[in-house]
């Protein structure tokens, strides 16, 4: 049965490949496993379809921006958690989309350039280098680094795992989600062993 709960924004932003999609789909699959009702919105996936067409001029990114924002405020204000995950390089946008959503959780995926070009697991960074690909994010085209996030992950020193834990860890903070079994003092098999030796001695029925 699903559980009944408020809908709320949860916003990656960082530079390509720094891991966003990747701690999106993590945080996504726990909050199925908590009950929870979740949409996904990449702006890999968002850009092949909503934003088709669109470039990577200020312009056409704050457009793409907008529209992830407009889809994610009618998730959440029909209970949906809302994940979006978009380079989203541009501090004003992002401000304009959190006033807009309201129940809106920033996460910035922090990651050193270094690390993205020894990475470069689509290739871009080496385009983006030789100038094959130009306005490329953090090379030749801005990104404006969160002044407020409520979360910062850094994947060059994190693993995923360490990311994502940090990220469910604030989401429970805020009571935005369910608490987790692994989190309670006793875990669901210790519990009901528990519960075992209390009925063995008569203390339950
Ligand atoms: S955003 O700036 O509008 O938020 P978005 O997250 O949707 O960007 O798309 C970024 C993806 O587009 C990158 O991960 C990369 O695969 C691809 N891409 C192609 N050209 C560029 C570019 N000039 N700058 C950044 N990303 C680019």
């Amino acid at each position: 049965m699903r559980m009944e709960h408020a809908g709320f924004t949860l916003w990656f932003t960082g530079l390509s490949g720094a891991g966003k999609t990747t701690l999106a789909r993590g945080v996504e699959a726990i909050l199925r496993e908590r009950g929870m009702k979740v949409e996904v919105l990449d702006g890999d996936i968002i850009r092949q379809n909503l934003s088709k067409g669109l470039g990577f001029s200020k312009e056409d990114r704050d457009t793409n921006i907008k529209r992830i924002g407009f889809v994610c405020k009618l998730l959440t204000r029909n209970g949906v958690v809302a994940i979006a995950s978009a380079i989203s390089p541009y501090r004003e946008i992002r401000e304009y989309v959190r006033h807009d959503i309201g129940s809106f959780i920033l996460v910035y995926v922090k990651c050193s350039l270094e690390v993205l070009i020894q990475r470069d697991a689509k290739g871009l960074y080496q385009k983006a280098l030789s100038g094959e690909i130009r306005n490329f994010t953090g090379i030749s085209d801005p990104y404006e680094q969160p002044l407020h996030p409520e979360v910062t992950v850094d994947t060059a020193v994190e693993s995923p795992s360490q990311s994502i834990a940090k990220i469910i860890s604030k989401l429970e903070a805020l009571q935005l989600i369910p608490v987790g079994q692994e989190h309670a003092v006793y875990s669901a098999k210790e519990e009901s062993e528990v519960e075992e030796r209390l009925r063995a001695l008569g203390y339950i029925s």
